[in-house]
């Protein structure tokens, strides 16, 4: 990870106007210079250079991303940022970022992306799941919401993936990143909607997601 922190220093807490992202380069597998330039371009839009000697493929882009968060320890609603923005105010997360999480943008998502990616009633993943047919790259709300809506409890991810949930439709309200499965929002903010003491009345609260395909480990 470049740079993510639970808590913006207090020069910067609730003072972050704008977000520019620098120039990164990634290592990716590829057989030859050839196969390192596709890769590099189509996946990642990216410049490529082939070391022949050490058959290294090195990928430059300007692809970082980040999920700029209201509250400390990449908690509350959320704004996922994928370009330069000079000016905050006109984002859902305005001027009140507390904490950050960042991120190195792979390529758009496709549909081998999709069955890699499961959304699951019932913990462990081995429930009933919303799966590749289901998703998409990004959904404002869920499909069947009676069936879906506020009923999921655990992800599968396989690979090298950013899966943001948020607890309302429109990718409003808390949202919470996933780089790996986690087999049960129980003890997860996504998972504790709704608490009046303690654990009662807690409910998962997933409404919406965004699916970002991560640079730098692909094969
Ligand atoms: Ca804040
Ligand atoms: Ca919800």
């Amino acid at each position: 990870m470049p740079f993510s922190t639970g808590l913006l220093d207090p020069e910067f807490d609730n003072n972050v106007q704008g977000i520019r992202f620098r120039s990164a380069t990634a290592t990716l597998s590829a057989n030859d210079e050839g196969d390192c330039q596709n890769k590099c371009e189509e996946n990642h839009g990216g410049i490529a250079t082939w070391v022949d000697i050490a058959r290294e493929c090195f990928c430059t882009t300007s692809q970082y991303g980040a999920i700029l968060h209201k509250d400390a320890g990449y908690k509350g609603e959320a704004s996922i940022i994928t370009t330069d923005i000079p000016d905050l105010s006109g984002e859902l997360v305005e001027y009140e970022t507390s904490s950050i999480t960042t991120f190195l943008q792979g390529g758009p998502v496709n549909t081998a992306d999709l069955e890699n990616i499961k959304l699951c009633k019932g913990t462990d993943g081995s429930g009933v799941c919303l799966t590749s047919t289901e998703l998409a790259s990004e959904m404002s709300s869920l499909p069947s919401p009676s069936v879906w809506d506020d009923k999921i409890e655990s992800i599968v991810i396989n690979g090298n993936y950013l899966v943001a949930l948020f607890e309302r439709v429109d990718y409003k309200g808390k949202c919470q990143g996933f780089f790996d499965s986690n087999n049960d929002f129980g003890d997860d903010p996504i998972g504790r909607c709704g608490c009046i003491v303690g654990n009662w009345g807690c409910h998962s609260c997933v409404s919406s997601y965004k699916i970002i395909p991560l640079a730098g480990s692909e094969n």
